[in-house]
């Protein structure tokens, strides 16, 4: 708790310092030349945009995102009706799922229809409109399903209250920085290659951090679960490895522009977001429901142990 008050100046100091630079950047920006066409300005931030495609490439990012939103549909109906198998001690888990599957669901079904209005089919390719697509939208989804997906985990390790809020405060902060400093740096992923690298750069400093917070929360409390029948504290330090995993799928989407700058390139892209959104959303969410459930016949909720199999 009083590491937790500490961190919270520190953190208004970077958020603070970090608008400012991001200012001072926009307002640098050279203005748009007036041989322009009106409509190229926006959509010339975004990689995607920058590409014509042929039919089956554009194809395939549809089907993409249509498969990411449809398994947040999904899992939405999975964490909803499996959740009375949960003592009430850690049902907040499926609840927190829920939250997460509504928000990716809203985002992915919004970036499909963005995407879709974003092409025409012109002389054999798909080319772009004056719609811009962008993977914008996706940033400020994370900055509510990281916060939720983390406290998740302390819902399931049974953190007491002053803990979670000590652990929450580093990983919150930690998280949104990360989030923020990415999201500015995805506006150079055309324009300023270098500007890309450097806030990546910036951003993978709070990732770290956060990925430190989580693994040492996990590593101190892992061992307070039953080890009876089913190694719980073992399938806990899992969910960190699987975790550290299926995020870094996400920078790596992050650098496609600089190192892949094709459509070929762009559908690695989307592949890598949408098995990355259903990896760390949806099995995630079904990994820690499965602890959850574990942990609740421990205490011997009726329909958990009910529903058990031996
Ligand atoms: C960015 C910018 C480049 C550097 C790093 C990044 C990390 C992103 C991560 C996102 C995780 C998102 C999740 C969403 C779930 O809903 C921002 C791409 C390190 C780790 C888990």
């Amino acid at each position: 708790m009083r590491f937790a008050k500490k961190l919270l100046p520190v953190g208004a100091a970077v958020f603070a310092l970090i608008f400012v630079l991001f200012t001072a950047q926009v307002y640098a920006q050279v203005p748009p030349t007036a041989e322009a066409a009106p409509g190229l300005i926006n959509t010339g931030l975004v990689f995607e945009n920058t590409l014509t495609y042929t039919p089956i490439q554009h194809d395939i990012i549809s089907h993409v995102l249509t498969l990411g939103y449809a398994a947040q549909a999904a899992g939405f109906v999975y964490f909803v009706l499996s959740s009375n198998n949960i003592a009430p001690r850690y049902r907040l888990s499926s609840t927190l799922s829920a939250v997460v599957m509504v928000s990716a669901f809203l985002e992915l079904f919004q970036l499909f229809q963005n995407w879709n209005n974003a092409f025409s089919y012109v002389d054999g390719l798909w080319r772009p409109t004056t719609t811009a697509f962008s993977n914008g939208f996706r940033y400020v989804n994370w900055s509510i399903d990281v916060p939720m997906l983390l406290l998740q985990l302390t819902v399931v390790l049974g953190l007491t209250r002053g803990r979670t809020i000590a652990y929450g405060t580093q990983f919150v902060i930690g998280g949104l920085l990360m989030i923020y400093t990415g999201y500015i740096g995805q506006f150079y992923e055309v324009t300023n290659i270098p500007l890309l690298f450097l806030w990546g750069a910036i951003s993978s400093v709070f990732y770290v951090y956060v990925a430190y917070v989580v693994g040492r929360m996990i590593n101190r409390s892992a061992d307070q679960l039953p080890r009876e029948p089913d190694n719980l504290p073992k399938a806990m330090r899992g969910v960190f490895w699987f975790i550290l995993v299926t995020w870094t799928l996400y920078p790596i989407a992050y650098l496609i522009p600089a190192i892949a700058p094709t459509a070929w390139g762009a559908v690695t892209r989307q592949i890598l977001y949408t098995v990355a959104d259903i990896t760390s959303k949806v099995i995630y969410g079904a990994i820690l429901s499965y602890i959850a459930r574990k942990r609740s016949e421990a205490l011997e909720h009726e329909p958990a142990l009910a529903t058990a199999r031996r």
